[in-house]
């Protein structure tokens, strides 16, 4: 089964809860569409955990951005002692930094701005709309996909060959609850991913304590909630 959620920001145990909720094993996939760092506590733990399952793949947030933003800053400054960069990046993370360590810096380094599969594309905040219709996210900026707030708006149905999943902002701000948005696209008469124009994952885990990831396959979501 193919699963796709957002906007973790460092709930590793919520995280875990999820995969056992769901029975991930590893002829599982999950996508995690950006900002798995930063507000919890284990935004470093996180990370390692992703790189080292193939089957979990992520893409770039604005967090993980701005993060290799202040990273490369340091670069340009030709450092001769590369130890102390490591220090530096350590402390961007208030809880966990201590385990940082270059495989990981390198692995944010290699998260792509979008994942782009036969029947959907996955970016962090969202794509450009020229007349009516989604642009290919070839066409836009890494700084638009992953910091766009226009995007989310109820209103905005636009015309996509693909389902668009998108997170970046809780969903709680624009229905109250914490729960994945589903948009039909309009007219569609087919089930399942295909009757979609856009899904909007981030249920604001930081905030609600609830994480949700969607089925690609049942076309149904799983949520978990902290303890
Ligand atoms: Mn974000």
């Amino acid at each position: 089964m193919q699963y796709i959620c957002a906007d973790i920001h460092g709930e590793y145990e919520l995280f875990l809860r999820l995969l056992e909720r769901i029975g991930f094993s590893a002829s599982d996939e999950m996508i995690v569409c950006g900002d798995l760092i930063d507000k919890g506590r284990d935004s470093v733990r996180l990370m390692q955990y992703v790189m080292e399952h193939s089957n979990i793949r992520a893409i770039l947030g604005n967090h993980e951005h701005a993060f290799l933003r202040r990273y490369w800053a340091m670069m340009q400054e030709n450092p001769t002692d590369f130890d102390s960069v490591l220090w530096e990046l350590r402390d961007y993370f208030s809880y966990d930094g201590k385990l940082l360590n270059w495989e990981t810096v390198d692995f944010l380094e290699s998260l792509p701005p979008f994942i782009e599969e036969e029947d959907f594309i996955c970016v962090h905040a969202g794509l450009p709309i020229e007349g009516g219709r989604v642009l290919s996210p070839k066409r836009t900026t890494t700084e638009f996909m992953v910091n766009d707030r226009r995007f989310k708006e109820p209103h905005l149905l636009p015309e996509t060959e693909k389902c668009v999943f998108f997170g970046h902002t809780p969903t709680s701000y624009l229905c109250g609850k914490p729960r994945i948005l589903k948009y039909r696209r309009s007219g569609a008469a087919v089930e399942g991913l295909k009757g979609y124009c856009k899904i909007h994952l981030d249920v604001g885990t930081w905030l609600h304590g609830v994480l949700g990831c969607y089925c690609v396959e049942t076309d149904s979501e799983i949520y978990v909630t902290k303890a």
